[in-house]
């Protein structure tokens, strides 16, 4: 395993090396002893080695590895293998070169947060490259996953956050007695474009719809408020919304679907109690036996 990441290491460094203008000045005088292992390597300086793509990060460790691995809360300079990696930053500045093979790399936790404001180069093959929160500039990065910029928010208002390739997403459900529909959503004077829509009920009606702004829209809003025009005015309303970053702003949304329903509760499991328990009426509901239910909308229906 020593071997393997000295090996490693020697090849990262020797990327370092080929690469333009990767060495400068100071770094180019500072000599790696042939017998440094990985740690002291570590230790060395991964900030004097960075390429120039990284100039403007301040990396203070240097990890490699192959397949799965991950960086630490630090920012760091991270180099894949050849081979197809998944590369978890877990949040600071990094410096990311994944190499060659169809590789995954996260700027933050791999959840869709943390990440941070570095370099992910995906190098060779068709890599997935994922901002995580973060603001990372991609290179080489054939796929880039669409992230959650800040957190949902409810109500009419909602500040714009940062982020590359931004879309805002518009959420409004209304409970009334016919159907109310929306006719146009406005935020800061942009006009959203409506995506999908859904009504419920009858005598009383759900109406959920959404509706999103792309980036040049939420950089031209005049101020941080929802405008939403109703069919006729609802009874019971309620809004939500969020940005997210990386959105395709020639298509901001690809396929949609929707459903609704009626049921109290979710329908009860195929068989109870699940393999390993006991029933707790001590004998076997109905569930497990021969009869079937009438219906299975609801658990009601399964109780003895
Ligand atoms: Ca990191």
């Amino acid at each position: 395993m020593l071997i393997e990441r000295v090996a490693q290491l020697a090849i990262a460094l020797l990327v370092f090396v080929i690469g333009a203008s990767v060495l400068s000045g100071s770094a180019a005088s500072t000599a790696v002893p042939k017998s440094s292992t990985v740690e002291h390597s570590r230790a060395q300086g991964a900030n004097d080695f960075k390429p120039a793509i990284c100039a403007a990060l301040t990396l203070t460790a240097l990890v490699a590895g192959s397949g799965s691995f991950s960086g630490t809360a630090d920012s760091e300079l991270i180099l894949g293998s050849a081979g197809a990696d998944t590369i978890t930053g877990n949040g600071g500045d990094d410096c990311i070169l994944a190499g060659d093979g169809n590789d995954n790399i996260r700027a933050g936790l791999g959840t869709n947060a943390g990440g941070g404001n570095g370099v992910l180069h995906g190098g060779g093959g068709t890599d997935q490259c994922a901002a995580e929160g973060g603001t990372p500039t991609y290179i080489n990065c054939e796929q880039r996953r669409v992230a959650l910029l800040g957190a949902w928010v409810t109500g009419l208002t909602h500040a714009a956050v940062a982020g590359r390739a931004r879309a805002l997403i518009f959420v409004a459900m209304n409970l009334t007695n016919s159907v109310r529909s929306l006719t146009g959503v406005t935020y800061g004077g942009q006009v959203l474009s409506p995506v999908v829509a859904r009504s419920s009920g009858g005598t009383t009606a759900v109406r959920t719809e959404i509706w999103i702004l792309d980036g040049a829209g939420i950089a031209a809003a005049t101020s941080s408020t929802f405008g939403p025009t109703w069919s006729a005015a609802p009874t019971t309303v309620s809004y939500a919304s969020a940005f997210a970053s990386d959105v395709n702003q020639a298509s901001l949304t690809g396929a949609t679907s929707n459903n609704a329903g009626t049921a109290p509760r979710p329908s009860p499991p195929a068989t109870w109690p699940p393999p390993g328990e006991t029933s707790p009426c001590g004998r076997s509901p109905r569930a497990t036996r021969s009869r079937s239910p009438r219906t299975t909308a609801s658990p009601r229906e399964w109780t003895s």
